[in-house]
């Protein structure tokens, strides 16, 4: 990060919400030369990335895969590891460097349970947050109050790691494949995070898929969106605070 520009993304979500399902899909589209806007340049990560992917060998044209990625389990439990991918962008052949943790939703969990927050001080220097949330959950409707409640709580944790002014915050929301997300639970997270002074915008993905939307729906649009960001400038002279700002305008017109 000190060499280059990188967009740091902080990955959040419970266990099975889609968080290394999303990371594969990612790789595979770069790797079959289907990700929209975007060419697989480089990273730093391969082994990693091959690895995460094992289970997917079976994504071959016309097979649509099923169950594809296992449980996330992390050799140091105390830190994040990440995934590194640099991007050629189409439009204007720019090069975009980002790194990317595929944490286990147990960090996630005790967060929420356990307000066991030590292990995301990265967040702190994330351009833009990932919060997973499982499509499956929100699908059902004996489920999706509960689920929606706990993504607010995550929220809600989210807000106290976070620096202001805020990251932005993208709620990528797994499983499109098999039904659209429902708009009260998206305003429901959407209003929890306003009262945290964070904006969450909407990015449905099928990182797989069992039904008619074709496998990796939506994962170039969420990079597209990850490294379009713009980080809004702290206030830089605020008037109260540096008085000497207007003497140094009145010194700029008498010069
Ligand atoms: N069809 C379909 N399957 C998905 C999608 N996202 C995730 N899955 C599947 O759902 C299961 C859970 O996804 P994972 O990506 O492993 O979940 P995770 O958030 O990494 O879970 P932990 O590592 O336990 O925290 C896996 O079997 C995935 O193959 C999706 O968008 N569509
Ligand atoms: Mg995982």
């Amino acid at each position: 990060m000190t060499k280059r520009h990188t967009t740091m993304v902080g990955i959040l979500g419970l266990p099975d919400s889609g968080k290394t399902a999303c990371l594969v899909s990612a790789y595979l589209l770069l790797a079959r030369g289907k990700f929209d806007g975007y060419d697989f340049a480089d990273s730093a990560s391969l082994m990693a990335f091959e690895q995460i992917s094992r289970g997917s060998r079976l994504w071959t044209e016309g097979d649509e895969p099923g169950q594809l990625t296992t449980h996330t389990e992390m050799a140091d439990d105390r830190q994040a590891g990440f995934l590194h991918l640099r991007l050629c962008r189409h439009a204007d052949g720019r090069f975009f460097d980002m790194l990317m943790p595929d944490l286990p939703g147990e960090w996630s969990k005790a967060l929420i349970e356990k307000s066991d927050s030590q292990r995301f001080a990265f967040l702190g220097s994330a351009s833009v947050i990932w919060l997973m949330v499982d499509g499956r959950m929100f699908a059902d409707t004996t489920k999706k109050r509960y689920a929606t409640y706990r993504a607010e709580m995550l929220v809600e944790r989210l807000s106290v790691i976070l620096p202001t002014p805020r990251p932005r915050v993208i709620l990528v929301t797994s499983w499109r494949d098999i039904g659209e997300f429902p708009e009260d639970a998206y305003q429901s997270i959407c209003e929890e995070g306003q009262k945290h002074g964070m904006q969450i915008a909407l990015a449905p993905i099928a990182s797989f898929s069992f039904g008619d939307v074709e496998p990796g729906h939506g994962v170039a649009s969420l990079i597209d969106m990850t490294l379009n960001h713009d980080r809004p400038l702290p206030d830089f002279w605020p008037e109260d605070q540096y008085p000497s700002k207007r003497a140094l305008n009145g010194f700029r017109s008498a010069t």
